[in-house]
């Protein structure tokens, strides 16, 4: 087996790695803490469903009664989806999970180092973490950036969710040597809006070229790439009354003493009441849109350079 030997790597997943065919990472956070029920079950399979009518294979990535599993079948997905006992897990609470025998969702960061131990090059999620707004106070830099220093993976994204310091977020990037490369539009996303008012490093719609910036990149020993694909139009929403939920949601995490892990979480949660469901369908929407080029970047990536 060419992978590490602590993985439990789906039949369909090894066979498509030993044939050098495309596979994408999807992560099983947002499936477990990012989505209500039965939503989160819903978009767990209508993800895995469009990486394959792209043409390459899923494998979403969970810790299930300790086991590190790498592509997950439907029985699976469903207990990911519907257990109330699902840690969050991030790098540093990988080996915990897998002795006690639990079951964990894995972060942006957890999923990156698991898909390079498995020879995955690409991963798709809806928004990495960053900088939290007070930061520079609190510390709160979400390991997500710290992982896109060390790994080399290529993670597709709507950017990063406006409850960041989006700003400090690309300065963490930048220090580390992360190219953010934008779609679209010259600018970074910010999730459920397009805009962030930021620009990215490039623009490089096309993703035969985004292929052979990171085929380059991982040729010189580089690391993670972010790919910023904007949220689509139709779903996005505005900035002022994304501000006026985030605030709001905000300020009761401060008051309930909210830190760390439960942090995200419970955001997206009160995002998703304070708006009427409208910031879930957003937040659906694009990271469908980014399960899609995920698949077509790995596609390019499977293919023979030009
Ligand atoms: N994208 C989503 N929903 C999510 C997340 C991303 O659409 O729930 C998760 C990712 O797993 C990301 C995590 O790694 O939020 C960041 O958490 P924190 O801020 O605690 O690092
Ligand atoms: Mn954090």
């Amino acid at each position: 087996m060419p992978w590490h030997p602590v993985l439990e790597v789906h039949e369909e997943v090894a066979q498509a790695l030993l044939d050098g065919r495309a596979v994408v990472a999807l992560e099983s956070t947002l499936i477990a803490h990012g989505m209500p029920w039965p939503q989160n079950l819903q978009t767990a399979q209508a993800l895995e469903a469009i990486v394959r009518e792209q043409g390459a294979v899923p494998a979403t990535i969970a810790v299930l009664h300790g086991r590190l599993h790498v592509g997950l079948d439907e029985r699976q997905l469903q207990q990911l989806a519907q257990d109330r006992g699902v840690a969050k897990l991030s790098r540093r609470d990988l080996a915990r999970c897998m002795v006690s025998g639990g079951h964990g969702a894995t972060t942006v960061a957890a999923t990156m180092w698991v898909a390079h131990l498995a020879g995955i090059r690409v991963f798709a999620t809806g928004g990495i973490g960053g900088v939290h707004r007070g930061g520079a106070q609190s510390w709160d830099v979400s390991a997500d950036l710290l992982e896109l220093a060390r790994t080399p993976v290529a993670v597709v994204c709507a950017g990063a969710k406006r409850i960041l310091d989006l700003e400090r977020t690309l300065e963490v990037l930048e220090t580390h040597g992360v190219p953010v490369l934008a779609r679209e539009q010259d600018e970074l996303a910010a999730f459920w809006c397009r805009r962030s008012g930021l620009r990215a490093d490039a623009r490089l719609d096309d993703c035969a070229a985004l292929a052979a910036v990171a085929r380059q990149h991982w040729a010189l020993g580089g690391a993670g790439m972010v790919v910023s694909n904007p949220i689509p139009a139709a779903y996005a929403l505005s900035e002022a009354e994304v501000d006026g939920w985030l605030l709001q949601a905000e300020a009761e995490a401060q008051q309930q003493g909210l830190r760390g892990q439960a942090l995200t979480p419970y955001v997206l949660r009160r995002m998703a009441e304070l708006s009427g469901g409208r910031s879930l369908a957003s937040n659906i929407a694009l990271v469908k849109h980014n399960a899609a080029v995920a698949a077509s970047l790995a596609l390019a990536l499977a293919a023979p350079p030009s």
